[in-house]
């Protein structure tokens, strides 16, 4: 196991870590961006299977949030805007009239101050950064760390923690688009996500949730026996249209920890994830064109699955959502674990 500290231009830096497994990481302290996570196929074959830049430069103007960590909240607050103790907060509206992944400020565009971490169990990365009381229009000075770490058993843990002196709305989440056909030979339609919630919260045009919480019941929604993506991206469903042929939705976990599964059987990748978020939104990369050049090929719909696991923004409007208010001296400690399995036929 080792972890490599590469020197980029400026002050970007890149960690490679590696678990003598087969399983090698790149992470940019730029956005705390996952570059690549390099993982053998049932057959040994090692290979790409997230969406990445091959060119670091390419992260400052990637309008896909590709492998970065968004916050200070994650998701959409609609009309920009939230009210807490008679006071009215307004940030950036960066997506129409709403404000999404933090703004562009957000913690995707920021330089985390960051260390290696090694021991005789793992290597690892973590990242900290301070964010300023009224900093894009949040309130609080709120400190975070986070760390990536991976073991020998093949587990990514992410380990979230943030401190705050004022009240103030955080959820922080991992934009990975994971692609386990390795080196993006296929779109995700052949996916099998398998996962364990009951309700998900239908949107809007402008993908904000409407009020209506939606059983999945019945359809493309209900992942409880596993299911393709590609139901999701064919079907008929109102709520797969709404969104652009696919989903964007947030989905409630019915059991904490919540879990999800998602195997591409041609390749025999596997990937377990493990958090003690109360819910996550599942992203199948419906609004992504052919226009950057990845490492592997031309981004483009369907190219990639997201799981961001995550409270939801809603709840700032209507208190059915799981909360982001972290209040002044809690601390915000959120933890998912990705482990990658494979299966042999
Ligand atoms: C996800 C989605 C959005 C958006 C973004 C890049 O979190 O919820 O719709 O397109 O990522």
């Amino acid at each position: 196991m080792q972890v490599q500290t590469i020197r980029l231009h400026g002050k970007w830096k890149k960690f490679i870590l590696q678990n003598g497994e087969g399983i090698e990481i790149h992470v940019l302290n730029y956005g705390g961006v996952i570059q690549k996570i390099m993982v053998p196929d049932r057959f040994g074959k090692v290979e790409n299977v997230v969406l990445g830049y091959e060119k670091e430069k390419d992260y400052e103007t990637d309008p896909y949030y590709l492998g970065a960590l968004i916050g200070p909240v994650a998701g959409r607050i609609q009309g920009a805007e939230f009210q807490w103790n008679d006071q009215t907060f307004k940030l950036e509206k960066n997506e129409g009239n709403n404000h999404l992944h933090g703004g562009s400020q957000g913690f995707h565009q920021v330089i985390w101050e960051a260390e290696p971490l090694q021991t005789p169990e793992g290597v690892g990365v973590k990242l900290c950064h301070e964010r300023k009381d009224g900093e894009s229009g949040y309130p609080g000075n709120i400190k975070v760390t986070v760390i990536y770490w991976l073991n020998r058993k093949n587990e990514l843990l992410m380990d979230y923690q943030a401190v705050t002196d004022r009240t103030t709305p955080v959820t922080l989440t991992n934009h990975t688009y994971f692609n386990l056909s390795g080196n993006l030979k296929d779109t995700v339609g052949n996916h099998r996500v398998r996962m364990n919630a009951s309700r998900f919260a239908e949107l809007d045009e402008a993908l904000l949730p409407t009020g209506r919480i939606l059983s999945v019941r019945h359809t493309p929604f209900d992942f409880g026996q596993g299911r393709k993506l590609k139901d999701g991206f064919t079907g008929s469903h109102p709520q797969n249209r709404m969104v652009g042929g696919g989903y964007d939705h947030y989905f409630f976990f019915a059991s904490n920890p919540g879990c999800v599964s998602v195997e591409e059987a041609e390749s025999g990748r596997m990937i377990e994830i493990v958090t003690n978020q109360p819910g996550m939104v599942l992203y199948t990369s419906n609004q992504m064109k052919k226009d950057r050049m990845l490492a592997g090929g031309w981004s483009k719909k369907y190219l990639g699955v997201c799981f961001e696991t995550q409270a939801s923004p809603a709840s700032l409007h209507d208190q059915r959502f799981p909360s982001v208010l972290l209040k002044r001296d809690e601390v915000y400690r959120k933890k998912t674990v990705f482990s990658f399995h494979i299966r042999k036929r």
